[in-house]
């Protein structure tokens, strides 16, 4: 899988680099490029913005800067995900099907985002019939500063999915029993009693059919819990 990133803080993604996406990167698994929005800029300030037409606070990204670092990424199967707080909530669904694409590019806005028109160029019938999607996603109900948060939030969760770059695959068979809830029962290891705190006796007893059973109960409060 090609992974490009497109940021006007570069830098901020350099942990995509590190331990766990650093080896898929090593072996070919996977491939980030993180570009420099400034670079596709063509005046001596390095412009990326300007006021809302319409009026109203804060500054929108140019649609050309966003224009001339997309079109030279685009390929023949290209996911473009647009990161905006009014996009549609990322979820586990979503991780499993960015995880089969070949190529995604995350454009990572700053400032109030990114000229409509940018979305609305790349979702045209003559894209669409190269067979390149555009998304507008956000990872949460809350407010970032910018998508290059949200994009790092998404790979993790789309990479590790990708065959070979987990190192162990029973922990994601285990995860898709159950693909929204999961089966989310708490841990415990050595030692058996720790500060007073002893491990639920079930869980030394041997009996699979009856850990599996208070397992699944555990889950099933938890999730009750968090609604
Ligand atoms: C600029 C972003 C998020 C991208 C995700 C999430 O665009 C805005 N509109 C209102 C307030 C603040 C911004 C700042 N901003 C680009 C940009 C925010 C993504 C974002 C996001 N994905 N929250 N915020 N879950």
């Amino acid at each position: 899988m090609k992974i490009d990133v497109i940021s006007i803080f570069p830098e901020y993604l350099s942990p995509l680099q590190l331990s766990l996406l650093g080896k898929a990167q090593s072996s070919g698994i996977v491939e980030i490029t993180v570009h420099d929005l400034r670079k596709h800029t063509n005046d001596n300030h390095n412009t990326v913005d300007d006021t809302p037409y319409g009026g109203g606070a804060g500054m929108v990204m140019l649609p050309e800067v966003w224009g001339r670092a997309l079109d030279p990424l685009m390929q023949p199967e290209t996911d473009l995900i647009v990161l905006t707080p009014a996009g549609k909530r990322f979820n586990q669904k979503m991780a499993e099907s960015y995880s089969k694409s070949s190529h995604l590019i995350f454009a990572c806005g700053r400032y109030e985002g990114i000229d409509d028109r940018v979305r609305q160029h790349y979702s045209t019938n003559e894209y669409q019939s190269r067979d390149i999607r555009v998304h507008e996603v956000s990872i949460g109900d809350y407010v970032l500063g910018g998508g290059e948060v949200a994009a790092m939030v998404m790979i993790e969760a789309i990479t590790r999915l990708i065959p070979g770059v987990l190192g162990n695959p029973e922990s994601l068979t285990e995860e898709s029993h159950n693909d929204e809830g999961y089966l989310e029962y708490p841990n415990f290891t050595k030692p058996q009693e720790w500060r007073g705190i002893p491990v639920p006796e079930i869980l030394l007893s041997g009996n699979h059919r009856e850990i599996a059973k208070w397992r699944r109960q555990q889950a099933d409060k938890r999730a009750k819990d968090n609604l």
